[in-house]
């Protein structure tokens, strides 16, 4: 297939509820949407899932337009492209940049699909026709309101519920939840907030049953967290430290991780993505398929990876309407009793909602072969 034409839009999406973590709250959400179109007038879609400030990761908005702009669409406008496999090997010349890099993968993994008449679930490998989501919520300052929150969230049917922690709301939090809800799946998500000075406040929490504990310290830490782990019966699951599996394959050998949370943006694509999913496969590490609060595009290229065999813990996507009142796809992607129906049609398996999409657009860039 030839890439013939490109488009970006800048998004600004409201979020229903504010969403906090121990590095800062997300209300308005600024992202990126990016279409492909190959000779034939097949479509594909993709999301940009850094965020508006870099928090998470040194990545934003801005540096993806930046890259996908200057760098990574130079190297595919106009070009032949036989398998989607090919463009990660493309970008390699370009150093990290992994949520650009994977904005424009992605697209074009939607266009392979569509165009070789595949749904995504299937042209990645993916078998199952109904994956387990579980849910993650943010920080609640009262935890009357965070055990009926959860409480919401468990009636609805999550297969497991994640909870952000941070310094001075943690052990007494998840106390309280496994008081309310002893049998439920449970995990912590520290995003990075402690350090090995905290050893003695992490052990507390192994009285708890915890599946779980995703990325307790440094965002660029495999050392610490292999300190960590031989101290904790929870096992860690690393988060922010995993960019590629050669950062797995390390992670695994020194014991830092026994889980790995795959986010299709922060390991640079799909096609990565697929490799760390199979590395982990063959060591009998599970993985689980993180979150970026995305709207329903990264949401359904989430969906499609969660079918590989591997995916064995419920992830993080949810349904739309857990954080958008009208989400840019459709149908919306629906949670039901903990499970998404994988979709049937090909590529993504969802439509953009254009009405919705041109509402949400606030600015917008077109690129010709
Ligand atoms: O660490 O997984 C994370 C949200 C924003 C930034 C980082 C994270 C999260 C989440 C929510 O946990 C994931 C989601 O619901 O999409
Ligand atoms: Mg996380």
């Amino acid at each position: 297939m030839i890439i013939k034409e490109i488009n970006i839009r800048k998004m600004k999406m409201r979020m229903k509820h504010p969403f906090t973590t121990s590095f800062g709250t997300f209300q308005d959400k600024d992202f990126l949407l990016l279409e492909v179109k190959d000779e034939l007038g097949n479509t594909g879609w993709g999301e940009s899932v850094a965020f508006h400030s870099p928090w998470y990761s040194e990545e934003t908005l801005e540096t993806n337009l930046h890259m996908i702009r200057d760098f990574l669409i130079p190297i595919v406008l106009g070009r032949e492209i036989g398998h989607p496999d090919e463009v990660s090997e493309l970008f390699a010349a370009i150093r990290k940049n992994n949520m650009a890099k994977s904005t424009l993968e992605g697209a074009i993994w939607d266009l392979y699909a569509k165009r070789n008449k595949l749904t995504l679930a299937k042209a990645l490998g993916g078998e199952r026709d109904k994956i387990e989501v579980g849910i993650s919520i943010g920080i609640h300052e009262n935890i009357a309101n965070l055990v009926e929150t959860v409480r919401g969230f468990v009636e609805e049917g999550y297969k497991r519920i994640k909870v952000k922690i941070k310094p001075g709301y943690d052990v007494d939090v998840i106390r309280e939840l496994r008081k309310n809800f002893p049998d439920v799946p449970l995990m912590a998500d520290a995003n990075s907030a402690y350090t090995l000075d905290d050893i003695e406040l992490l052990k507390q929490l192994d009285e708890f049953n915890l599946t779980m504990i995703e990325q307790p310290l440094a965002s660029d830490d495999i050392i610490d967290h292999a300190k960590l782990q031989k101290q904790l019966k929870t096992p860690i699951c690393l988060d922010e430290s995993i960019h590629s599996l050669e950062d797995t394959r390390k992670a695994i050998e020194l014991g830092s991780t026994q889980i790995i949370n795959i986010k299709i943006g922060r390991v640079g694509g799909l096609t990565e993505a697929k490799k760390i999913h199979d590395y982990c496969m063959e060591r009998q590490i599970p993985v689980w398929c993180g979150g970026m609060l995305e709207s329903g595009i990264g949401r359904a290229h989430n969906v499609a990876l969660t079918t590989l065999p591997n995916f064995i813990l419920p992830g993080d996507t949810a349904g739309s309407s857990r954080y958008w009142e009208e989400d840019v796809i459709t149908p919306e992607v629906v949670a039901e009793d903990g499970y998404i129906t994988v979709p049937t049609a090909y590529g993504i398996g969802y439509e953009p909602n254009l009405k919705a999409m041109n509402k949400f657009t606030v600015d917008e860039l077109h690129f010709k072969a």
